[in-house]
């Protein structure tokens, strides 16, 4: 795969957050796409783990603004989406990429962690990604490429590094949605 497989990615991460559809990314958006991933999984809004997705969003929301070069309360258009999210993976590279989504990835972990080990087996994977509306059916082939070392969960690193890889245009397989 390549840039252009990434950049269509960007893209497609753009309408997806976007979820009024008005073409700029605001904190509502983001809150939204929390607020429905907790709600697809059946999680009740006040617990403090969709609190800790909400800030994760929100922090995202907030450091993808400050690369972009704007005040948070005026929100992200698309240019200014791709060119920031373009610059943290082809030029500040994985460190980068791993400070801005770790939160995210550790909160998600947190809200699936049905039997709490810190990790995540294929029962719990399944109910993240239908959340996230990946079909029943592909789960369990993206269970085993998420999981590298093959032990039956996923960890915070395992997660993180798909994440990153799909978003380089080398993986195919999408965690958020
Ligand atoms: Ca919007
Ligand atoms: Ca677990
Ligand atoms: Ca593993």
């Amino acid at each position: 795969m390549s840039t252009a497989v990434a950049n269509d990615r960007l893209v497609k991460r753009f309408e997806k957050w976007d979820i009024d559809g008005n073409g700029i990314l605001e904190a509502s958006d983001f809150q939204g796409e929390a607020a429905r991933i907790a709600d697809n999984l059946g999680r009740d809004a006040g617990s403090p783990e969709v609190q800790e997705l909400l800030a994760a969003f929100q922090g995202l929301y907030e450091a993808l603004a400050e690369k972009a070069g704007v005040a948070p309360g005026s929100g992200i258009n698309r240019d200014q989406f791709l060119t920031a999210t373009g610059n943290m993976l082809f030029q500040e590279g994985e460190a980068s990429f791993n400070r801005a989504l770790s939160p995210v990835v550790k909160a998600l972990i947190r809200l699936c962690d049905d039997n709490h080990d810190g990790e995540i087996d294929e029962r719990e994977f399944r109910a993240w990604l239908t959340a996230v509306g990946v079909p029943n059916s592909e789960v369990g082939d993206k269970f085993r490429k998420v999981d590298a070392n093959g032990d039956g969960r996923l960890s915070e690193d395992e997660l993180l590094r798909v994440l990153r890889e799909f978003h380089y245009g080398r993986l195919d397989v999408e965690l958020l949605g």
